[in-house]
Formats: structure tokens, sequence, C-alpha cells
């Protein structure tokens, strides 16, 4: 089985390979560079995507889209993380998060899939954590630098991405998607 995964995003890439192939699921990347609509939630954002994906490449397609939600800033910067990222990175998240006490934080993704002349199904995975003093570790994408998964002391960067993928958002949403496709197969 074959599934394209829309995305501009090597590290995502990766990480869906790594999960998706325990499944036997077989994941080519495909960066059309689809339009990411401005809106507070992320599955909303996932559904526009895919549909304007699968329109143009008529073809099996998922999006993903993620986020990080930093409880202190309620929740902030969540569905405009790529924007934030972009802008003032992880520095201007520590800079926020100086003097806070309340580190507590949650990436979350969701997955939307579709197929020509279908309609979008979505899936959603969660991590809860905290948001490290200092940006620690080399590995990864994003925020993994100041992002420590609950039950472990290191950051996402930490770890490698085998590691990461054993209790990431994206794999929970990943995992609930190769699921669904392969329970479809069987019937
Ligand atoms: P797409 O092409 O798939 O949209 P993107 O990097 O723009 O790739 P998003 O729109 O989903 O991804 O934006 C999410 C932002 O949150 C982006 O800056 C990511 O780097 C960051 N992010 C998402 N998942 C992450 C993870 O597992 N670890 C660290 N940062 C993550």
């Amino acid at each position: 089985m074959r599934v394209y995964f829309a995305t501009g995003n090597e590290g995502k890439f990766r990480e869906a390979e790594e999960v998706l192939s325990r499944y036997g699921i077989e994941v080519e990347m495909v960066d059309l560079d689809y339009p990411e609509i401005q809106s507070d939630s992320l599955e909303e954002i996932a559904v526009w995507g895919v549909r304007w994906c699968v329109e143009r490449l008529m073809e099996p397609v998922f999006v993903e889209d993620s986020g990080l939600f930093v409880d202190a800033l309620n929740g902030f910067p969540g569905p405009y993380s790529a924007y934030v990222f972009d802008t003032i990175g992880n520095e201007g998240i520590l800079k926020l998060m100086e003097g806070v006490e309340d580190r507590s934080a949650r990436f979350l993704s969701v997955v939307a899939f579709c197929e020509p002349g279908g309609k979008p199904v979505t899936f959603t995975g969660e991590v809860r954590g905290r948001i490290a003093e200092e940006e620690r570790g080399e590995e990864g994408f994003g925020f993994d630098p100041i992002f420590v998964p609950e039950g472990d002391r290191r950051t996402f960067a930490e770890m490698g991405v085998q590691e990461k993928c054993k209790i990431s958002h994206r794999t929970r949403a990943l995992e609930r998607f190769a699921e669904w496709l392969v329970a479809r197969r069987g019937r």
C-alpha cells in the first residue's frame, strides 16, 4: 500500500516513514507547497489543505498539521506555530517563558487523509511535556530543542528519531491513521 505525504518538512517525513513502515505502508513525500488557511483549529487547516492537495495530485494523500501549545501562554503559539517558529524561534519562546514557573505544554498533531472523490478523514495525537530552560540537543527539528516530553528529562532534540517516534504526537496520530488504513484494507 502506498500513500503520498504532502509536506515541505523533511523531519516530519522521516518520522512518518518510521511509523508507517511498521504497518507495511509505503509513503512518498510530495512537496506541493499547499496554502495553509488561518484558523484556530489544526483540524480545519489540515482538512482544507488535504482537499487542495488531492484535487491536484489525484492520488491518495495526507497532510499533517501540528503545533506547540504552551499552557502559561494560553495555548500560544498553537495553530500559528510555523509562523512563530520562523519569526521568533526557540529563543523567542524561551524569552516569553523567562521567570515563568508553570512550563507545561503539549504538542498536537492532526493527520488528514483523502482519496480522489472521497471525503477527508482526520486522526489526532498529543504528547504532554514541558518547556526546557534552555535549548538542548541537535536531533529533530523545530521546537524539539526546547520540548521535554512527560516522563523524560531529555528534550526531543536529545533523542534520535526512533526514540522520539515511540512517544510523539505525530506518531500517535499516524498510528491511528495506519490502523484505520490496515483495517479498511482487510474489509
Ligand atoms: P508542512 O510543510 O508539513 O506544513 P511545517 O514545518 O510548515 O511543514 P506545520 O505547518 O505543521 O509544519 O507547522 C508546525 C510548526 O511546529 C513548525 O514550525 C514545526 O517546526 C513545529 N513542529 C511541528 N511538529 C514538531 C515536532 O515534532 N517537533 C518540533 N517542532 C515541531
